[in-house]
């Protein structure tokens, strides 16, 4: 229902160019002389600087091995097809999370959770504006309370981009918030609610207990919400963010990730370890800092960027 245009194939390609040189490059000069054992050592090495992480690396050399044992080549491009397979390969293997449709005359309620400074804040704002692009009417909920400066930061973009928000004092309850947002999304007509949450993670208890509570009295509201929870991961805290999506998962059931920063990254491989580790679909890319910088993830366009013929 909801589908955004598929034009973001060169803002990945850009958003993805420190790891395609950390990658490409280096493959390239491994592999353009005569290869051995040895090579295949220094190839893991390299693929879990970029992030893919150690399953996923290994997985890669053991794939490039086998088929370059069966048909033994240094043709370069033949090489980068290998991986650009294998890269499609694991991007097509995510488990099915497919959001819920909201009911007829329901808005589409999507919870947006993640630690503090992953970018839940400015995705939100991305999503509020790609959906008002398709005509959509949004309003957003604060339900960052625990620091003022989440609140306020929500309000600006929401001036910015001439939205209603619904937001309380620093410090009160974030699932009054939520009830508040989605009686009066209801009330106004409203198509898209989008949840900001707190990402604190001291303590997983706290957390699962929060985001349950919220969801809980999301359901009373409208018994389907939220449709869907996306995990905002910074893509340029590497592994990391592979351990924060493991406590968020076992927190609160998600339906994808939102993978911000990926411009800045040198650590783009961290999205395949996503797939290999989790399963969890990454639904759209962060590529900037403005409203217009996200785009929806496209794997074809993220195997061409690191593999693709034309490197
Ligand atoms: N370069 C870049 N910066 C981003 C992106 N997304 C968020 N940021 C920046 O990351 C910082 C933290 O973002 P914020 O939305 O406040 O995170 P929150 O604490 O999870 O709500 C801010 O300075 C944002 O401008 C992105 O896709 N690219
Ligand atoms: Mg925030």
């Amino acid at each position: 229902m909801f589908n955004f245009l598929k034009s973001g194939y060169e803002k990945i390609k850009n958003a993805l160019g420190k790891t395609r040189s950390a990658l490409s490059q280096r493959i390239k000069a491994l592999f353009g002389k005569p290869w051995n054992e040895e090579t295949f050592d220094q190839l893991e090495q390299i693929l879990f600087e970029a992030d893919l992480g150690t399953q996923c690396a290994s997985s890669f050399v053991d794939h490039l091995r086998s088929r370059l044992r069966t048909k033994p080549t240094n043709d370069m491009q033949e090489i980068l097809k290998i991986f650009h397979e294998k890269t499609l390969e694991i991007l097509s293997s995510g488990r099915s999370f497919e959001p819920k449709s909201p009911k007829a005359g329901d808005p589409l309620v999507i919870l947006i959770v993640g630690v503090n400074g992953s970018g839940k804040t400015t995705s939100i704002a991305k999503l509020a504006k790609r959906f008002q692009k398709e005509g959509k009417k949004v309003l957003l909920a604060a339900g960052d309370t625990f620091r003022a400066a989440a609140i306020e930061q929500l309000a600006t973009w929401a001036e910015r981009l001439h939205l209603d928000v619904v937001k309380s004092k620093p410090g009160s309850d974030p699932s009054a918030v939520a009830f508040d947002a989605l009686t009066a999304a209801k009330a106004r007509g409203i198509d898209v609610v989008l949840i900001d949450t707190a990402g604190r993670l001291q303590n997983k208890t706290d957390l699962m207990k929060e985001l349950e509570k919220v969801r809980r009295v999301l359901s009373k509201v409208i018994p389907e919400a939220p449709h869907e929870t996306l995990l905002v991961l910074d893509a340029t805290t590497g592994q990391n963010a592979i351990d924060q999506a493991k406590v968020f998962n076992e927190a609160t059931p998600l339906n994808g990730i939102i993978l911000a920063k990926l411009d800045g990254s040198a650590k783009g491989g961290i999205v395949l370890s996503i797939y290999e580790q989790l399963g969890i679909p990454v639904r759209y890319v962060g590529t900037g800092e403005t409203a217009d910088d996200m785009d929806v993830f496209d794997p074809e366009a993220y195997a061409d960027s690191l593999f693709g013929s034309e490197i």
